[in-house]
């Protein structure tokens, strides 16, 4: 009997062990993931505050449906107190549109829970690091890169995110990714450890990370929080979470005990700047080409109406008078 009991025990701790303990070095976090079902009681998911346009189904979180000027967001409650992490983002972006979609959403590690704002649904002037998920190529002058594109961002507050250059005059490091409409899971992976940030993505369903990234000498400070939001204009997709899986990374340098508290977000190195260039006037859809030929034929039409009406009138009138 005591023998049973005995083995039970310690199946318990090993099944405790193996849920807790996922790599060396890594240590699943509960309190910081977000997984399926994702509600405790009512519209409430545990440790975790939605808001905009955010809906919760059995399946995933959707920050915005494939519908226009949608914004939504989803932030953890409880602030990250370690100083290595890595986060597994899995998402899904799909929707209607062929050719024309966006715009895109965000991965946060920042210094107050999120708030809607412009920048892919969350606030511009944000202290902490933005991941961006963009979508639509808004592009300001020749990028090197095509759409979607996956850049980072630090900033400690000063910095405005400007979609107009689709981000690219203030972005730490980025690289492609074909993550829409796509059948199997897409999964990205944030890591910074030992102040060296990188980011892995699976689009592929490989099972595997190949690396987006990977940038030294960034100082990220502990107790803030991440959150993931969407947005659409007057493009549209859905914009689905599906879990996010937090590990604390216990590999640590000597520095780790270091108090950070007093630091801003930084980073020693930036992708080389590019000059603002003035956008050219867009040039007119071929819907409007349409209407507006469609307007002048019409304005032609009425003013040689008007023209043969007054012209009538006016014989009339003189055909009187000489009569
Ligand atoms: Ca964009």
């Amino acid at each position: 009997m005591l023998r049973d009991n005995l083995f039970c025990a310690l199946l318990l701790i090993a099944v405790f062990l193996c849920d807790s303990i996922i790599g060396e070095g890594e240590y699943f976090k509960r309190e910081h993931s977000l997984m399926k079902p994702y509600q405790g009681t009512g519209m409430v998911i545990p440790n975790w505050e939605f808001f905009g346009s955010t809906m919760v189904t059995q399946a995933f979180v959707r920050l915005t449906a494939d519908q226009q000027s949608r914004i939504g967001g989803l932030y953890n409650k409880n602030p990250i107190t370690f100083r290595n992490w890595a986060i597994q983002l899995h998402f899904k972006v799909s929707g209607k549109g062929k050719e024309l979609f966006g715009d895109g959403f965000a991965f946060w590690y920042v210094k107050d829970p999120l708030e809607l704002g412009p920048v892919f649904g969350s606030k511009d002037y944000f202290v902490g690091l933005g991941l961006f998920f963009d979508t639509y190529a808004n592009q300001n002058g020749a990028h090197s890169h095509g759409h979607p594109y996956i850049s980072a961002m630090i900033n400690n507050g000063t910095q405005h995110y400007d979609h107009d250059r689709d981000g690219t005059h203030t972005e730490l490091a980025g690289c492609e990714g074909k993550f829409r409409n796509v059948d199997h899971e897409t999964i990205v992976e944030i890591r910074y450890e030992n102040d060296v940030l990188s980011v892995g993505t699976d689009f592929e369903s490989r099972g595997a990370f190949k690396e987006c990234f990977s940038v030294k000498g960034v100082i990220l400070p502990s107790n803030y929080y991440i959150g993931v939001s969407a947005a659409t204009g007057e493009l549209s997709d859905n914009h689905d979470v599906i879990a996010i899986k937090t590990f604390q990374l216990t590999s640590s340098s000597p520095s780790e005990n270091d108090d950070r508290s007093h630091m801003l977000p930084s980073a020693s190195q930036f992708a080389a700047p590019r000059p603002r260039i003035d956008d050219k006037p867009q040039s007119m859809s071929n819907l409007k080409f349409f209407l507006l030929i469609i307007c002048v034929i019409i304005g032609i039409i009425i003013i040689a109406a008007v023209s043969i009406l007054v012209f009538q009138r006016h014989q009339e009138t003189s055909r009187k008078r000489f009569y």
